[in-house]
């Protein structure tokens, strides 16, 4: 099987004990990797409606075929598990050395089961796993993780860890690497942290099994065509954070918890400030186009990338780029996502104005820095309100009887583009199949080019065609994308280099039909555990049908309820799933996930 290491490494903390399983040539072939192999197994594998922060539940760390095989932005690791934020199927990308030497140590996914009696970090390679005591790092901040264990190790050794927030099982912690990079959004690190793990150092030096040598040479023509692209030096000066100007621009840069497109101090926090105030440029592995900007904040210095300054800036209504990097570097040091976060401080500080929060002797104003940067940490250890604001914002709004105020859609917070005006947007983010993310389909440029305010069945189709290709194909091989979406590199190089991978032709009809099955797999995998599903689990947040910008040029504009639900009708359509959103059995049937029809039609009425 060139391409893949066709080993699955299976650790079960509670028994400490390891073995290794071969990988399923036809799963290879079906889900190829990544996500595609992580839900197949939560599927197959997780007992219907697990507690998701319960020994059952399974942290998995999956590769695809490409993952560190070449400089084509190949660095890449998708963690995923059932989610304690969303209840639903939860991932996210993370840019990690660990991933590469995880190929290169012979394997393609590690998955974690069981709980560890006592704080415990993993230690892995190709000769198999020790299960070491944490003691002396459980209550560190990830960055201080990752140096600690680097020095024990080896700076050679990857390290994927969690910080307080893991620990503290915030329902939006995340799993950091790199010192900078963060990922899985739906509360990863959460249930990492519920496994007693706090972190994972893989080391590796093995090669990786291609069925074409030819495949470095086909990824540096990739890379230098990359870099010869009109967009590569500005993408090299400002990165994701460009975007800001752009959403501003365009009225769709959050501002005030959601409620305005637009923010009167964006040039204090866009992408030229922070070109200005670089003092450092960091990437993930095997990267041609590094767009860690690190600027100073506060404390130190910090990433920033695009949605953490709009959410922790103007969301928030703070308007000066290293106040915003010190929230963010709070959220990296304890290991929360920056989007969640950005939402909750935003949800606080709209609930706080309307005063709602006074049972919690709360009061934090637009722009209030300091209060901000006290409740983040409030949230990482779970202090007063900030225990509260660790469920996220489906949940505390609740408790506030502020539900109207949540920018959320099924438990997990929107990220940072604002949708009174941009239908197809709020239709991506409510249907993504990890809760309102913008990874699956970041439609909102071809939008604002094309048809800002039609609820059309060809924005449903571009949304789709956005989903297979983001969610499927890159999600599956596992390469970062935005060599694609931000400078342009032809689509057409990814079934080049997966067929020198995997000797396997893959044409765009087979990614695409691969990432049609992962959808539906997913989809399956929450109408199982929620025990239902309705189609207003896919409706966008309530506040951009009821409340219209009040300023800017689209000053008035919202969300149509109406019309959004005949777009939604024309996702399904399209997708082969009934009007509920529930996928028909002959679409099951023609994806060949025939085994999953007997197990919805105990939760819900199927139709042919
Ligand atoms: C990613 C999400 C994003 S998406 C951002 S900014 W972006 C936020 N970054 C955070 C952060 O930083 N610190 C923190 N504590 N929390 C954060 N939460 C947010 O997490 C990320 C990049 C980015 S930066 C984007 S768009 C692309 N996303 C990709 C993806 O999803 N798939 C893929 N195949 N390639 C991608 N390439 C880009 O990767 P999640 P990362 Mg990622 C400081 O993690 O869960 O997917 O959420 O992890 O290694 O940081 O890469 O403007
Ligand atoms: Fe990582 Fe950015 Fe490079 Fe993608 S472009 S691999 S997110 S540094």
């Amino acid at each position: 099987m060139a391409g893949w290491q066709g080993r699955i490494l299976r650790i079960d903390l509670t028994r400490r004990k390891y073995v290794v399983q071969e990988l399923d040539a036809a799963v290879a072939r079906d889900f190829i990797g990544g996500r595609g192999l992580a839900i197949k197994i939560l599927w197959d594998e997780l007992p219907p409606g697990v507690d998701p922060l319960s020994p059952h539940n399974k942290l998995i760390f999956a590769a695809g075929p490409l993952t560190g095989l070449t400089n084509v932005n190949m660095g890449k690791l998708v963690v995923a598990a059932k989610s304690p934020i969303t209840g639903g199927y939860g991932d996210g990308n993370i840019g990690a050395w660990a991933g590469v030497y995880m190929r290169r140590a012979g394997y393609d996914a590690i998955v974690v089961e069981g709980k560890a009696e006592r704080p415990t970090y993993l230690y892995i390679d190709g000769k198999g796993v020790q299960f070491l005591d944490a003691s002396d790092l459980w209550g560190l901040n990830t960055w201080a993780t990752e140096d600690k264990l680097q020095k024990m190790h080896g700076r050679d050794a990857g390290v994927i860890s969690i910080g307080p927030a893991g620990e503290n099982l915030v329902k939006y912690a995340v799993v950091v690497a790199q010192r900078g990079r963060a990922g899985g959004r739906p509360g990863m690190g959460a249930v990492m942290g519920s496994k007693n793990l706090k972190a994972i150092v893989v080391k590796g030096s093995g090669e990786i099994p291609v069925a074409d040598r030819a495949i470095n040479k086909i990824g540096l023509e990739a890379v230098q065509q990359g870099r010869g692209l009109p967009g590569y030096n500005f993408w090299m000066r400002q990165g994701t954070t460009s975007t800001v100007e752009w959403a501003q621009e365009a009225s769709v840069l959050p501002a005030y918890n959601f409620s305005e497109g637009q923010f009167d101090e964006f040039e204090k926090i866009g992408g030229a400030m922070v070109e200005k105030m670089e003092v450092d440029l960091k990437s993930c592995p095997l990267c041609f186009m590094p767009c860690g900007h690190w600027v100073p904040a506060e404390g130190g210095t910090a990433e920033v990338d695009y949605e953490n300054i709009a959410l922790l800036g103007s969301n928030l209504g703070i308007g000066d780029l290293s106040k915003v990097a010190e929230l963010n570097r709070i959220a990296d040091l304890m290991g929360m996502d920056t989007i969640s976060l950005g939402n909750t401080l935003g949800f606080a500080m709209e609930a706080s104005e309307k005063g709602l929060t006074k049972e919690y002797g709360s009061k934090i104003e637009w722009g209030d820095y300091k209060a901000a940067r006290d409740l983040a940490l409030d949230i990482a250890y779970r202090r007063g309100f900030g225990d509260l604001l660790a469920e996220g914002t489906m949940r505390a709004s609740k408790r506030l009887k502020a539900e109207e105020l949540a920018m959320q859609v099924k438990g997990l917070e929107v990220s940072a583009y604002d949708c009174h005006a941009a239908p197809a947007m709020a239709l991506a983010y409510a249907t993504s199949p990890i809760g309102p993310h913008h990874k699956d389909a970041w439609v909102i440029s071809w939008e604002v080019k094309t048809d800002r305010f039609g609820y059309t069945r060809e924005k449903a189709a571009k949304v789709i065609e956005l989903q297979r290709i983001r969610g499927g194909w890159f999600e599956a091989f596992v390469g970062c994308r935005l060599p694609w979406v931000e400078i342009g590199l032809p689509l057409d190089w990814y079934p080049k280099l997966f067929k020198a991978a995997t000797g396997v032709d893959a044409t765009p009809e087979y990614f695409n039909e691969v990432g049609d099955r992962i959808y539906a797999l997913i989809r399956a995998f929450w109408i199982r555990e929620y025990g239902y599903w309705s189609r207003e689990l896919d409706v966008p947040p309530p506040k951009w049908f009821k409340k219209p910008l009040t300023k800017g040029p689209l000053k008035g504009a919202h969300l149509d309820y109406g019309k959004y639900h005949e777009m939604l009708s024309h996702y399904y359509d399209l997708r082969g799933w009934d009007e509920s959103g529930i996928p028909r059995r002959s679409t099951l049937r023609r994806l060949g996930l025939d085994y999953v029809i007997p197990v919805l039609e105990k939760y819900v009425e199927l139709k042919d």
